[in-house]
């Protein structure tokens, strides 16, 4: 049976992120990708100004109402960026309407990056996160989100495993969620992201490259869900996610684009295909 997954994040019109890089990766890996988008803007927010936004807050739940007098049903619930509390009020209830006990809420908490909240956000938005973050099923934070969420003071480089554990050990206390927390790097040749399952860590890298790009985490996660719904278990699925997120940045590094373009992920969607083959 095809699976379908409902994504819910706004559009950047210009920048590669949120929904123009959830729906492209979903779909083309074969599954069944509806939207619910939360608001219009020119380009995202990482680098560009003056940006245009439309908000369509008052349209999130009335879709997913919709949705449910039709019976219309989800595999997967994946959301990303919402503009600030009173939508992701507007999402929680909208789960209200979509969410079941065997349907897979995945969240990625995106709030901020390199100890920084995105601009337009402040800290009082942190705790509304939170409460999405609790009903979901898997969450995909990276460090920077994962110290707002837990009030744990941010580390650039210089930490260890331990700091990465407590990290964890603290979202599963506050969230009960599968956590993948991602941007994790112990030294200067790989990074990759730390896995909390079933009371148990694991670990996943790639290779890592010396450009950082804006959005790579909408890849990530957009991948890791794809691969999920494909049957894959959440390790094997960040391993991939990780491969390509790797992947995409390389080539866009040789083709020396402005680095809030985000990177080129629609040229390296067969390679994509190939690493979820076998099925
Ligand atoms: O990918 C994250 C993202 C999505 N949407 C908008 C953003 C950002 C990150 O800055 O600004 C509008």
């Amino acid at each position: 049976m095809q699976k379908k997954i409902v994504a819910i994040h706004d559009i950047s019109c210009f920048g590669r992120c949120s929904l123009t890089v959830a729906l492209p990766l979903l779909s083309a890996t074969g599954i069944q990708t509806s939207v619910i988008p939360t608001a219009v803007l020119s380009t995202h927010t990482g680098g560009f100004k003056n940006q245009t936004f439309h908000d369509l807050t008052q349209d999130i739940e009335p879709i997913a109402e919709h949705w449910k007098s039709e019976n219309i049903d989800f595999d997967a619930i994946y959301t990303g960026y919402l503009c600030g509390p009173t939508q992701v009020c507007a999402v929680i209830s909208a789960l209200e309407h979509i969410k079941t006990d065997s349907n897979l809420l995945i969240t990625d908490p995106v709030m901020g990056d390199n100890g920084e909240l995105y601009s337009g956000f402040s800290l009082s938005y942190v705790s509304y996160m939170l409460r999405l973050c609790q009903k979901a099923d898997i969450i995909t934070p990276n460090i920077t989100e994962a110290c707002l969420l837990t009030g744990i003071a941010f580390k650039d480089k210089d930490y260890g495993q331990d700091y990465i554990e407590k990290l964890l050990n603290k979202l599963y206390s506050l969230t009960n969620a599968k956590i993948i927390l991602t941007g994790v790097s112990f030294d200067e040749r790989k990074i990759g992201v730390a896995i909390f399952e079933e009371g148990e860590i694991s670990y996943v890298f790639a290779e890592k490259q010396p450009v950082s790009f804006h959005s790579t985490g909408d890849i990530f996660a957009s991948v890791l869900g794809a691969s999920i719904l494909h049957g894959r278990s959440i390790k094997a699925s960040a391993q991939i996610a990780v491969n390509f997120v790797s992947l995409c940045i390389k080539q866009t590094t040789l083709q020396k684009s402005d680095k809030r373009y985000g990177v080129n992920f629609e040229e390296n969607i067969p390679h994509l295909l190939k690493y979820l083959e076998n099925l």
